[in-house]
């Protein structure tokens, strides 16, 4: 991160005085987190440092502006500069990305993947239940017609990867409501490697014929193949939709190319905009021109008025990430996620697969006795940043789990490099190793409680306080 001018701090300075004036305590908070920011080793793998650029853009009077519809076609007056931030915003996601078409009003990821879910329906159920009523589309359909429609819709089948094997909620897990909506079923990974296996999820797509097949993950440390999962998509008749939600930048910075950039291979794919892409939290789903028009009609489908101000910090991060050096940036995210993989293995962790060719590394932590919410509660004591995450065949579950996800896109931001991964590394194999399950009230054994060791937390405090003195978080910006 380059100095900021000292501008920037004034700026800062004065708008929290003008927070403070009205409610301190917001005040206090909004300083609070930039400082715990700026003291911790922020390892969420969904996590990341927006430029202050991007969060400017977001705290502005575009905040207060209604603009249902879409650019030029809107339900309310006085959109004209709306329609200019959403205009250029559109155009940098389709230059980026190579698409055909971009939405860029989702207000997050699971927004964005609703809007994708429901453009397939409108898009592809047409035959015979649409013919039948006489309408080409979802969206002339009459209340009666829906009533009717209702069984065939919620009979349409979607496979997504589970999320013990790495997906995410909203890829037909059955509590979510993409399970719901979808008559759904799961493929995983290979017991043995954790890796995905092309045949297996071929096979049974072969079985269960899916409208939709949806690649994509928040936990699984490795590529995809996506012509692959074309192949597949093709070979059962399926629309195949990606969330690039985590790897958004890594294909952005154009270290995911060829069968591994899911643009040119998927129906739709859908994203974040916050995470490794390193912009405002958002969502954006890209299409082909097919399911344009359905997209389209993401509000007032599932969305309500896009968040203008959030549309016009897409524009300014999207730009961002045309510019050369944020192609270095997505190398080094990679570059160091196998640095601190190695700094792992090296010392005897276990990964789930292995290792990593993205940004996100998973660690087994039951060979430290621990459990996910264990080691996770013992490693922020120690100001280390993560969050724990199932594993494959999980014997702790969701909530416990077995693992901590690690990501590299937010220190990568910071300036952190090889020597620095493998040092977070060594930090928190000794932080795990010195630290001991604990015991229920009861005396029995507990899944929660934890017990670290005397002066683990201060000495590695001490030690990560050294690196990321060397890497500031939006270095020059001081808050008076
Ligand atoms: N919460 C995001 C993540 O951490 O991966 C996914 O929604």
């Amino acid at each position: 991160m380059s100095d900021l001018p000292s501008l920037t701090s004034s700026v800062y300075s004065q708008a929290l005085e003008v927070i403070a004036s009205v409610e301190p305590r917001i005040a206090e908070a909004t300083r609070q987190e930039l400082a715990d920011q700026r003291a911790s080793l922020k390892l969420i793998a969904s996590e990341n440092y927006a430029s202050p650029a991007v969060l400017m853009t977001m705290g502005t009077w575009f905040s207060d502006k209604y603009a249902e519809g879409t650019v030029g076609h809107r339900f309310y007056a006085a959109c004209q500069n709306v329609d200019t931030v959403e205009s250029l915003a559109a155009e940098h996601a389709r230059e980026l990305f190579g698409a055909e078409y971009a939405y860029v009003q989702p207000h997050s990821g699971i927004d964005a993947n609703l809007v994708a879910y429901w453009s397939i329906l409108a898009n592809r159920v047409e035959s015979p239940a649409l013919e039948k009523l006489g309408a080409k589309n979802v969206s002339e359909l009459t209340e009666a017609d829906w009533e009717s429609l209702r069984a065939e819709l919620g009979n349409q089948r979607l496979l997504g990867m589970s999320l013990d094997a790495g997906g995410h909620l909203t890829h037909g897990f059955r509590p979510n409501i993409s399970g719901k909506m979808f008559h759904q079923q799961q493929y995983g990974t290979d017991p043995e490697t954790g890796l995905l296996d092309y045949d297996a999820v071929r096979a049974k797509a072969k079985e269960f014929k899916p409208l939709v097949l949806v690649a994509g993950y928040s936990a699984y440390p490795r590529r995809v193949n996506f012509a692959k999962m074309r192949e597949i998509a093709d070979e059962v008749g399926a629309v195949l939709m990606v969330d690039m939600a985590h790897f958004a930048g890594l294909v952005a910075g154009k270290v995911f190319t060829g069968d591994e950039n899911p643009v040119p291979h998927a129906d739709i794919v859908t994203t974040t905009t916050h995470k490794s892409l390193r912009g405002p939290r958002g969502g954006m789903v890209l299409a082909t021109k097919e399911f344009a028009a359905d997209v389209d009609r993401g509000c007032p489908m599932v969305l309500g008025g896009p968040l203008s101000h959030v549309m016009a910090a897409k524009a300014v991060a999207l730009a961002e990430a045309r510019q050369p050096a944020f192609q270095t940036y997505a190398q080094n995210v990679a570059d160091n996620a196998q640095s601190l993989a190695e700094g792992f293995t090296k010392r005897g962790a276990r990964l789930v697969t292995g290792g990593t060719d993205n940004h996100i590394v998973l660690l087994d932590v039951t060979s430290f006795g621990l459990t996910g919410r264990q080691a996770e509660s013992a490693l922020l004591d120690a100001g280390v940043v993560t969050n724990r995450n199932s594993i494959p065949s999980d014997p702790n579950g969701a909530w416990y789990t077995s693992g901590i996800r690690f990501g590299t896109p937010a220190l990568t931001t910071r300036g952190f490099g090889h020597d620095e991964f493998d040092t977070v590394a060594e930090l928190v194999v000794d932080v795990l190793t010195n630290t001991a399950a604990g015991t229920t009230k009861a005396g029995g054994p507990s899944k929660a409680s934890y017990v670290l060791g005397d002066g683990i937390a201060e000495k590695t405090r001490a030690a990560s306080a050294e690196m990321l003195d060397k890497h500031p978080l939006y270095p020059g910006l001081e808050l008076s």
